[in-house]
């Protein structure tokens, strides 16, 4: 990807699951918003984005975080939202036997104290590989990979959800589903 794609999409990243209202946008419940507003509130504060610019982010994202609506007309990040305007009903999902997340050492006490919290976000994060959890636990220092009874823990009544993009979510995980992989 080239600087102007990442640039671009950590701006997308930005106004469409954290500060919509940064550059004027209003995002509905399902995180949707009008790409000719998404260009213009752009525009307004400095940024020049325009569709293929968009397009193009969109279909080379490596995580597919975001997606463009049937009849191409809006954009949405299809997880990871800190802002409280989005809501999205994600599919409640049967989970694989096991899933990972990947965390920094630094972070291990706290949760094996408290369980795996959301922070900013609305869910924790889950990935169906160690390798995955690997790369999104380094980026807050050594990693270090929690692997997760996800299946028996469905089983006895506990949610899961998926995004369009793979990503398992879920509000919260108690310490004693927790182990290290
Ligand atoms: C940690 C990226 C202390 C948690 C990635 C994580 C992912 C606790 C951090 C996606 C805790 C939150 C999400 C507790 C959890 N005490 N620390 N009780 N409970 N934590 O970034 O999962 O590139 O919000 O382990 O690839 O790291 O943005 O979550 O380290 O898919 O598309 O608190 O973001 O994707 O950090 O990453 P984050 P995450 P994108």
């Amino acid at each position: 990807m080239s600087k102007q794609h990442t640039d671009t999409s950590k701006f997308l990243s930005f106004v469409l699951r954290h500060e919509p209202q940064a550059i004027g946008l209003t995002l509905d419940r399902e995180g949707w918003v009008e790409i000719a507003a998404l260009i213009d509130g752009a525009r307004q504060s400095g940024r020049a984005l325009d569709e293929a610019l968009i397009r193009d982010v969109v279909t080379s994202s490596d995580k597919k975080r975001f997606a463009i609506s049937e009849d191409g007309l809006r954009i949405r990040a299809v997880q990871g939202h800190s802002t409280e305007s989005v809501a999205i009903a994600y599919a409640e999902k049967v989970p694989p036997e096991f899933l990972y997340h990947g965390t920094a050492t630094r972070f291990l006490e706290s949760i094996l104290k408290e369980g795996l919290k959301p922070g900013e976000r609305q869910h924790v994060h889950l990935s169906e590989d160690v390798q995955t959890a690997t790369a999104v636990g380094q980026r807050y220092g050594k990693p270090v990979v929690l692997k997760i009874e996800a299946l028996r823990m469905h089983q006895q009544g506990f949610k899961f959800f998926q995004a369009e993009n793979g990503v398992w979510l879920v509000t919260h995980l108690p310490t004693h589903c927790l182990q290290l992989a």
